[in-house]
């Protein structure tokens, strides 16, 4: 029996990097988007495979716009005409914020459309292919609205939130494999994020993500194939292959975080085994790359360079830019830092350097300021120095940029010093200080968990935003 898995399509997203095709309207990576789904399906006619399970986040958010929407549906079509079952995921781009099942996907269901599975509930499935039976099981997405009520979620911190869902979830998952024909190849689709999948750029902000699941949830012999849907960088997450983990990525780039990455799409094999074993059955898998858009970052620092300009612009001939989406960046020493060779924004000519960018697909360009804090430690400043004031006036003596600023800042020290709650004025804009609110959060957050958890989520919110 022959799968393709497929994943993480976002179809409408990374407009970004693209321009309108003037002779469709379209941006272009929008079609770019559907050339790679629609590689994606033809493999899956060309071979032709029995089953095709995607792993969540059809489009970047619930609400995708007719055109998107229906080219979405004129791809995986194709499948249906050729009578091969398909199980659409519901991953966390495919919700609402609030409420249940999948809204951009859940049209499929209303419609009917044969031999297609919408996968928005934790649920088994018995699917006949023209290979036969499969039992495919369905993980999408979960939060705490998901599974726990409003009030409870409220009062918990992450870690505990994170705790009682897998509490309810174990269960939920055993009742599925109970109900399991050990006669029958079966496979888990899922949108999750596994607790050891190697992220690249979005690894920073994995704290704020939340619900993460142990691997150990997902490796139990009774699988022949987990496939996973959620992180864009291709990877198996379990080296034994018993059973083997999957994430395919995305089909596309969707931002420069996925510069460096292969993209494409998994064929998965489950034949019986030959000789009666420990399993029914052996699975193997092979990753498909796609041909896709490639992403280059062109990074230069010139913050010491004795011709800025050329050395830039040779930096840029040194690279294929032709149908490239192209981010350029180029460092320089902030302006009024006093150093010999303190290349300053206002020596580069940008015109030309649109001019050597122009036949990349898109591109952007960035001055990036050296940071001062790579700059050598003040010497006068040693540990002698006790006074914070004495500190504070030192560190402006040294930089001459903050002139503009420096009494302000020592009068806002001041007040800062004299008193425990103040308020300090900046220019227009008054800060409110609260010297003691660091301590109070951490007392706080045994009495009053909600006012230090309302906090929390909010940051939370403002980093769910890549995967
Ligand atoms: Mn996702």
């Amino acid at each position: 029996m022959k799968i393709l898995h497929l994943s993480d399509i976002h179809m409408g997203g990374g407009f970004a990097h693209g321009r309108i095709d003037p002779e469709t309207g379209y941006n272009t990576r929008f079609q770019d988007f559907v050339k790679s789904l629609s590689r994606s399906i033809d493999r899956a006619l060309a071979e032709p495979v029995d089953l095709v399970l995607f792993g969540g986040d059809a489009f970047p958010d619930a609400t995708p716009a007719p055109y998107i929407q229906q080219a979405f549906a004129s791809q995986f079509y194709r499948l249906v005409d050729a009578n091969i079952p398909l199980v659409l995921l519901v991953g966390n781009h495919d919700r609402h914020a609030q409420g249940q099942g999948g809204a951009s996907l859940s049209i499929y269901r209303s419609l009917g459309v044969p031999g297609t599975i919408v996968g928005d509930t934790i649920d088994t499935y018995t699917i006949n292919t023209q290979s036969g039976q499969i039992q495919i099981i369905t993980l999408p997405w979960i939060d705490r609205s998901t599974l726990l009520t409003r009030d409870i979620a409220d009062t918990l911190s992450i870690l505990e939130v994170n705790q009682l869902l897998l509490d309810k979830l174990q269960p939920r998952l055993e009742g599925e494999i109970r109900k399991l024909d050990p006669e029958l190849p079966t496979i888990v689709l899922a949108h999750l994020m596994a607790d050891n999948a190697t992220l690249g750029a979005e690894k920073l902000l994995a704290v704020g993500r939340g619900f993460t699941i142990p691997l150990s949830f997902l490796t139990r012999s009774c699988f022949d194939y987990v496939a996973l849907g959620h992180v864009h960088r291709h990877q198996n997450l379990n080296k034994t292959n018993d059973p083997a983990v999957v994430y395919p990525g995305s089909i596309e780039r969707v931002d420069f975080s996925e510069e460096k990455e292969e993209k494409g799409y998994v064929i998965v094999t489950i034949e019986p085994t030959e000789q009666p074993a420990s399993k029914n059955f052996e699975t193997t898998w092979e990753f498909c790359p796609l041909p896709v858009r490639t992403f280059r970052t062109i990074k230069i620092d010139v913050s010491t360079s004795e011709q800025p300009q050329a050395d830039i612009l040779a930096a840029i001939a040194k690279v294929e830019i032709a149908d490239v989406v192209i981010r350029l960046i180029y460092q320089l020493s902030p302006v009024g830092v006093a150093s010999p060779l303190g290349n300053r924004v206002e020596l580069i000519n940008t015109a030309d350097l649109h001019q050597a960018l122009s036949t990349a697909h898109h591109y952007t360009i960035q001055a990036e300021l050296i940071s001062q804090l790579s700059r050598p430690r003040l010497p006068e400043l040693g540990c002698s120095v006790g006074d914070p004031m004495v500190a504070l006036s030192t560190y402006l003596e040294n930089r001459p940029d903050l002139q503009d600023i420096a009494t302000a800042m020592i009068a806002a020290a001041n007040e800062l010093l004299a008193g425990d709650r103040t308020s300090v004025s900046a220019g227009e804009n008054t800060v409110l200080l609260d010297l003691e609110s660091s301590t109070d959060t951490v007392a706080d957050a045994e009495g009053d968990r909600s006012s230090a958890k309302k906090t929390r989520s909010k940051k939370t919110a403002g980093q769910l935003t890549l995967l």
